[in-house]
């Protein structure tokens, strides 16, 4: 299989951290590019038309995209569940609520990194910003018993997303007032899966 990625999305770390938490890391190559949202990689673009990572074509040519798409698939590839059927919405929304915080916390960083510093609107920032902490909030309020459980792609999706928040917006301190959170977190992050696919 092969996978578009970069070493910095949030998005791509979901898709390698199952990899490997899943044990099929070595049945994929990566093709690292970079792409943004106003400059797409044009040959990501031949197989993906939004030019968003992660993509990952699978060894029967199927050109699968998103994380969320992505990580399905995985999951139909190996005996341990990743969507457990006892707990499916549960862990789906827990995913979609870490990918909401990741999105609002990409489009912060797009506000500054790619629109002309005299266009950049500083209150659209702090809206993106309260999407994610209340996320943040959001978690801790309701997850924490699936995330003392076993390991799901809900638990995937938010150690990625707590990680991102340390890695673009550390300065803002997500961990303020969510104690509970920041000790789950700091366990999880020890995980082998984790570690190897640490931003830089
Ligand atoms: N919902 C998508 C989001 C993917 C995404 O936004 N990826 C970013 C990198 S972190 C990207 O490819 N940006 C390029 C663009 O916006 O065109 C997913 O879960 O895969």
């Amino acid at each position: 299989m092969k996978l578009y990625a970069s070493p910095a999305s949030p998005f791509v770390r979901k898709v390698r951290v199952l990899l490997r938490e899943a044990g099929l890391d070595g049945k994929v190559d990566e093709k690292i590019v970079a792409t943004t949202a106003v400059k797409s990689d044009m040959g990501l673009a031949g197989v993906n038309p939004l030019a968003k990572i992660p993509t990952l074509v699978t060894t029967d040519g199927k050109t699968l995209y998103d994380s969320r798409v992505i990580c399905r698939y995985l999951d139909t590839l190996v005996e341990t569940e990743f969507y457990p059927e006892g707990r499916l919405w549960d862990t789906l929304v827990l995913e979609a609520t870490a990918d909401g915080l990741l999105d609002a916390g990409v489009l912060m960083v797009y506000e500054r990194r790619v629109r002309p510093e005299e266009k950049v609107f500083e209150g659209w920032i702090e809206a993106q910003w309260d999407k994610a902490i209340r996320a943040v909030g959001a978690i801790e309020e309701r997850w924490m018993e699936h995330l003392n459980g076993p390991v799901d792609m809900g638990h995937i999706a938010v150690g990625c997303a707590l990680g991102y928040l340390d890695f673009r917006h550390g300065a803002r301190n997500w961990r303020l007032g969510h104690g509970r959170l920041d000790d789950w977190y700091a366990s999880f992050s020890e995980r082998r899966s984790m570690q190897e696919t640490m931003p830089e």
